[in-house]
């Protein structure tokens, strides 16, 4: 199993990924997803230019040692470009691995510790009626948890809403909350704070009187409040039962999470742009947060990610993998095979891709009654059509950003 070729694939069908598939002399393929949403071609140039020149030759059979080896070697370590590019060659190893023995990749993680993982949908409204709306297609659907996003009265646009995307007149296909937009510059968004915090507990009041107390519902904060504020947002929805409370600060002061975690019984996410364990050590070590949202493709790949959740489980946190539509099918593929095989799994992110994605990447995952299955096939259960890949080359697209109405930027 020695690795004789590695390529870096871009395709953009619906939107833009970054695929790394390795091939070893024996024949077995492997594929990795390194998709930095916005920033893809910086993960390109990592790749070509500095990783996949080191592993020509190499043994595809390991896969800690060539973490380790990509990892210690640079000496700049961690970083989200350097640990997209160190993810895909984790994934794509394993992947080889499962292949290689005739198994799935979670049967190599040490099997199933359940039947299926439950996922949460993303929900969505300008307006309450639209959003019950979007409740409604998402329970239709067979999601048993459901994330709530709302517009905000006075703002135009805003991280998470479906709708607003149609009058932005972005072209090509959008998902469901897909933020980046096609384009030379980053689409800005508004933002107020106040505003937001008088808003959303009425709705998830409104929200919880229309749907019941049972279905369990869940809201980004999208790393935009303050400690304070924060904390004041966890305590007024303490009576709507959250699931959680997600990214509710930006990520950088983790001290931060004390001071919301002091004032609140909400419980909290956090960690989707987090790149290793050290991003999560203390907050997990003092029990700030209940879940783990980091994902494989941007936490260096199943290794780490694994080690990181394990730590978890000693404080009882568990897991919540980012599953957003720039997580590309082979990210999400892993991000099952893991969930269903440790034993403090949460939930899982699921945002469904689109039809033209789908027939690009080819897939064995199953979706069913609102739970997710990696499927059987060995290795990660994906594989790339390379002809369809080819016929959606890369476009520039940005992540919008936001701006106050005394023209401020804020964290989007
Ligand atoms: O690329 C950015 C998105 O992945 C992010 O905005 C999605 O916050 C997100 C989520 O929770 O899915
Ligand atoms: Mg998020």
């Amino acid at each position: 199993m020695i690795i004789d070729k590695a390529d870096v694939v871009v395709t953009s069908p619906d939107r833009n990924f970054v695929t790394l598939k390795i091939t070893t002399d024996d024949g077995l393929t492997g594929l990795g997803d390194a998709t930095l949403n916005g920033r893809e071609l910086a993960v390109v140039a990592y790749l070509t230019e500095h990783v996949v020149p080191l592993l020509i030759g190499s043994d595809a059979a390991k896969i800690e040692d060539t973490w380790q080896f990509l990892y210690r070697s640079a000496y700049w370590r961690r970083g989200p470009v350097t640990m997209a590019a160190i993810a895909a060659v984790d994934m794509a190893l394993w992947d080889i691995k499962g292949k290689a023995a005739g198994m799935p990749v979670y049967q190599l993680l040490g099997g199933a510790s359940r039947t299926g993982l439950l996922a949460y949908g993303h929900a969505s409204g300008k307006e309450l009626p639209e959003l019950f709306d979007s409740v409604r297609e998402h329970l239709e659907k067979g999601y048993r948890a459901i994330r709530v996003q709302t517009g905000v009265p006075g703002l135009k646009a805003i991280y998470g809403i479906a709708s607003q995307g149609a009058e932005q007149g972005e072209p090509g296909v959008r998902y469901d909350h897909e933020p980046a937009r096609r384009g030379a510059q980053p689409v800005q968004e508004d933002w107020d704070t106040r505003a937001y915090l008088r808003h959303v507990p009425g709705v998830f009041e409104a929200v919880r009187n229309e749907f019941g107390p049972e279905i369990p519902l869940l809201h980004d904060g999208h790393h935009r409040m303050t400690p304070i504020q924060a904390a004041k947002l966890g305590k007024s929805l303490e009576p709507y039962d959250l699931f959680w409370l997600e990214d509710c600060t930006p990520a950088e002061n983790q001290e931060a999470l004390r001071l919301v975690r002091s004032h609140t019984t909400t419980p909290l996410a956090i960690g989707e742009i987090f790149n290793t364990v050290w991003d999560f050590k203390d907050i997990i070590r003092e029990q700030l947060i209940d879940y783990v949202r980091g994902a494989v493709t941007h936490m260096g790949g199943i290794s780490p990610l694994k080690k990181t959740l394990d730590y978890a489980a000693m404080y009882q946190i568990k897991s919540g993998m980012h599953g957003p539509t720039d997580v590309s099918p082979v990210g999400m593929a892993a991000a099952m095979h893991l969930g269903l095989a440790i034993h403090n799994f949460g939930i899982q992110e699921y945002m469904e891709h689109g039809q033209r994605t789908n027939e690009v990447f080819e897939q064995s995952f199953s979706w069913q009654n609102g739970m997710l299955h990696p499927g059987d096939k060995p290795g990660l259960g994906v594989e790339l059509n390379q002809d369809e890949a080819g016929k959606y080359p890369y476009e520039q697209a940005y992540l919008p950003y936001n701006r106050l109405a005394d023209g401020t930027v804020h964290d989007w």
